[in-house]
């Protein structure tokens, strides 16, 4: 039995047939399709689209590149077990979706785009928009999207689009594999009609792994763990997807090891769990830190150690030995580690049942780890209550964690918030802490919280929002109104960007081009508030803390899309201190001495983290 359909008709149905497993649980792996169209793919999948009575349902959204974030922060949401698939015309519109791409996939993050492609017959180019590479015609814009795609493929002929679904599948639903995935469709091809064996359109369920350690690698691991004396947990993003979380509290309590955690882990543990610490690194919490510079065993469960986790690698002491949980043994093997290849769950559960009769870290440990927490939290409860006109930003911080209550959940992703969120946000659990900081890009933000509410429309979604990010893409704004997906969008502005700002002075760059103002230093007669206004959002503007705990209180009870606009002060920097380092270079030349001499001592304090985990 055949059926003939176009390719894109053929696309838009396996899609809508595909399924994950985990645990049992079976869900459409394709939550929808995000697109905007053009002559790359208006005649092959917005055909498909509007003709389909498949259960795909089509959103619009402003920008390629918003589109990709959102199917990564959808994806994110669902814990890697659902995404969206995108869909894009050829030329500015295909390449507008490499930075969301690149996104996806350094947060490991399955994301399925299908740009237009030029005329696999030619016969009419070079078509608009066409690249024309003057080596091959076998070229394109879209062979910018292998670099930053898990798996790539390009379908000249229809008989080529089963296989490379398949295989897009599997790379999607495979942990360990997972990013973005681009299938590239000539524009003819996707109108081209084909007889289609019916088995492409069987439902389709894709089992997500669980996969087990090793038996003699959690043997190590084992006497590993029980030899060390300050173990610490690092929970990364991986615990979280793996929904490990609960094996995660078990295993911390039961042998009484504290558990620091990353930007895409934070919320593994619920704040005010006796044994979290809060965030570790570059942004950490001083306790998290202190116990890192201590401990003499590190156990990752599923991070990747990015800088701003290992302080640039000053963070640990330089004979530490590491532990590493991780599906991917990329990053298992990282810092010399022990490998425990395993889903994080499982990797967990057998190491504890490897244990045997251990009793755990002494008591005293613990006790050291909640008086550090307890001093944090103290600094916290301090940077909170700041008052202030303009407020302080880690009072408006303070301000959204509150109004955020438990069934909130913070979206962030570049500027000055990502590290005040990571040090002082008070999750209420997994998946209430979403900020983007694999790429941390300007932009995420308002298109990545509409992913969150697509996922997961039962929480209240704050999107927490720099005036630069701001700038560079609001426009999603609309699609948030247009689609009634509500968000409570709080919009900072200080008028430029504190983050860089901050960095700027620190290397001695002078804060060059960190200000938004008239060349000559006056204010710009900018008002994002009547912006985010004119887009069809509610607005509230708040002058103190006071009013924005009302706005907050007003835009939660709101049906609709509300931004809250709040000025703060570029030049403050209210939130404690992490005490923790991060390599940005300074000029050798050309900046006081001192500087550079601050910045080659710190380098003295990077480990290169060599020691073997077992010896003998
Ligand atoms: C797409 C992109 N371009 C540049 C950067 C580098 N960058 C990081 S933060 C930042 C400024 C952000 O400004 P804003 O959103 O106003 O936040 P603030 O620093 O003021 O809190 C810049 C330019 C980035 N992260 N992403
Ligand atoms: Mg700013």
């Amino acid at each position: 039995m055949t059926t003939r359909l176009t390719v894109a008709q053929a696309v838009v149905r396996f899609l809508a047939h595909q399924w994950s497993e985990r645990d049992s649980v079976q869900r459409r792996f394709f939550g929808g399709c995000t697109g905007i169209f053009g002559h790359g793919n208006v005649a092959g999948l917005g055909q498909a689209l509007a003709t389909s009575t498949e259960n795909l349902p089509y959103h619009l959204s402003r920008n390629e590149q918003a589109m990709v974030h959102t199917a990564a922060a959808y994806a994110r949401a669902a814990n890697r077990l659902a995404t969206l698939a995108c869909t894009t015309s050829i030329g500015p519109g295909a390449t507008n979706m490499i930075t969301g791409a690149a996104g996806a996939t350094i947060n490991r993050l399955p994301v399925l785009l299908l740009p237009g492609d030029i005329f696999s017959t030619r016969v009419a180019g070079p078509v608009l928009q066409e690249l024309e590479d003057q080596r091959s015609y076998d070229i394109s814009v879209n062979d910018c999207f292998k670099p930053v795609s898990r798996y790539w493929d390009r379908i000249n002929r229809p008989e080529q689009l089963p296989s490379a679904l398949l295989a897009a599948m599997r790379v999607l639903t495979d942990p360990a594999e997972t990013g973005a995935v681009t299938i590239a469709l000539p524009q003819d091809v996707q109108a081209e009609a084909y007889d289609w064996p019916e088995e492409l359109f069987a439902d389709r369920i894709w089992h997500i792994p669980r996969p087990r350690p090793e038996r003699a690698a959690v043997f190590r691991a084992a006497q590993l763990v029980k030899s060390a004396a300050r173990p610490l947990i690092v929970a990364g993003g991986g615990t979280i997807y793996s929904d490990a979380t609960e094996q995660l509290r078990l295993f911390a309590e039961t042998y009484g090891i504290p558990v620091a955690e990353t930007q895409a882990g934070k919320g593994a543990l619920p704040y005010g769990h006796p044994l979290a610490v809060g965030a570790i690194g570059a942004t950490g919490t001083t306790a998290a830190n202190a116990l890192a510079r201590e401990a003499d065993l590190i156990i990752g469960v599923g991070t990747r150690y990015s800088d701003f986790t290992t302080a640039s690698r000053t963070i640990f002491a330089p004979d530490a030995r590491f532990l590493n949980i991780n599906i991917t043994a990329f990053d298992a093997a990282k810092l010399s580690g022990l490998q425990l290849v395993a889903d994080a769950r499982e990797g967990l559960a057998e190491l504890a049942e490897a244990f045997g009769g251990w009793r755990g870290v002494p008591g005293d440990y613990r006790e050291r780890a909640a008086e550090l927490t307890r001093a944090w939290d103290a600094a916290v409860d301090a940077a909170y209550a700041l008052e202030g006109s303009p407020p302080p930003q880690s009072a408006v911080i303070g301000a959204v964690n509150t109004a955020a209550a438990d069934d909130g959940v913070v979206v962030c992703a570049a500027g000055s918030m990502p590290g005040d969120l990571h040090k002082l946000w008070r999750p209420s659990g997994p998946g209430s802490y979403h900020v983007e900081y694999g790429y941390s890009c300007m932009g995420y933000e308002i298109a990545g919280g509409l992913g969150v509410k697509m996922a997961a429309p039962e929480r209240e979604v704050f999107v927490l929002v720099g005036d630069g990010s701001y700038l560079m893409m609001a426009q999603e704004l609309v699609t948030a109104i247009s689609e009634g997906i509500k968000l409570v969008v709080v919009l900072v502005d200080n008028s430029g960007f504190a983050s860089i700002g901050h960095l700027s002075e620190s290397v001695g760059a002078q804060r060059l081009g960190t200000s938004y103002a008239y060349r000559d230093g006056r204010p710009l007669p900018v008002d994002l508030a009547a912006n985010a206004a004119s887009l069809g959002a509610s607005v509230l503007r708040a002058e103190s803390v006071a009013e924005l705990r009302k706005a907050l209180d007003t835009a939660r009870a709101a049906a609709e899309t509300t931004v809250i606009y709040v000025r703060t002060d570029r030049m403050a920097d209210d939130a404690p201190s992490s005490e923790a380092w991060w390599d940005v270079p300074v000029a050798q030349v050309g900046t006081p001495n001192a500087m550079r001499e601050a910045y080659e001592a710190n380098k003295l304090s990077q480990h290169p983290h060599l020691t073997p985990p077992v010896t003998g």
